[in-house]
């Protein structure tokens, strides 16, 4: 077996599709390096390597990985034992709902980004359908599979986190129900709570306040 030198992820310091690997990295308690770029002024190196010009990438030796999903899967291969169910079924149920959680990141940016109330408004019903189709998939909780805490759930925090920053700031209160719970209960967790560069509440709110939006007349 050959053994990789430590992993080194590319990423933008707001980039939800990074936290994912973040996530799951820090669950795993792996040694990698993260190299911060500005994505308005993307570097020659980063160019070269990104196929889409997209972060997050992760290299390993000289291999260059993409897409969040993707990375997570690796991730989750190499440092066993798997955040996956062993089910075979439950675990492509899994990697669908991963999948439509990519999705729900651009949701959220549309919304963010929304210059009047009735696109606003739009925007937030969209993103409250597809989050009460995740919610049909949850059970008893804590987390979407239950006790276990597993890669779907690193696939959902980021959003989470986003959506409750942006409640706590006076902006919308959009998770109910059990997602409200399974929020909570990913958003305690250390693994989460350390996926984010220091001051990334600042970071963040201060970049939805950078543009004239809906969003930014409803925070504080
Ligand atoms: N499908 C990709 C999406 C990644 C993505 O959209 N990343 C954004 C930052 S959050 C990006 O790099 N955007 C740069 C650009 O589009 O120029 C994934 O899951 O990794």
């Amino acid at each position: 077996m050959t053994t990789s030198s430590k992993p080194l992820l590319v990423s933008f310091n707001l980039c939800p599709y990074v936290q994912r690997s973040v996530i799951k990295l820090n669950h795993k308690q792996v040694d990698f390096d993260i190299e911060y770029i500005d994505l308005q002024n993307k570097p020659d190196w980063f160019l070269k390597i990104s196929p889409l010009g997209k972060v997050p990438v992760l290299k390993v030796d000289d291999t260059v990985i993409f897409e969040s999903a993707v990375i997570n899967e690796y991730l989750d291969e190499v440092n066993p034992p798997s955040l996956h169910p062993a089910d075979p079924l439950r675990k492509a149920h899994n990697r669908a709902w991963i999948e439509f959680g990519s999705g729900l990141f651009m949701e959220h940016y549309w919304l963010s980004v929304a210059q009047d109330e009735e696109t606003f408004n739009q925007k937030r019903q969209s993103l409250e359908q597809k989050l009460a189709q995740v919610e049909a998939q949850l059970g008893e909780g804590p987390y979407f599979n239950g006790d276990q805490f597993s890669l779907v759930d690193t696939a959902y925090a980021p959003l989470f986190m986003r959506l409750a920053l942006l409640e706590k700031a006076g902006g919308p209160s959009i998770l109910t129900g059990k997602i409200r719970n399974w929020s909570e209960a990913l958003l305690a967790r250390v693994e989460v709570q350390k996926s984010v560069p220091d001051h990334f509440e600042e970071l963040f709110l201060a970049y939805i306040q950078k543009s004239e939006t809906y969003l930014k007349t409803l925070l504080q």
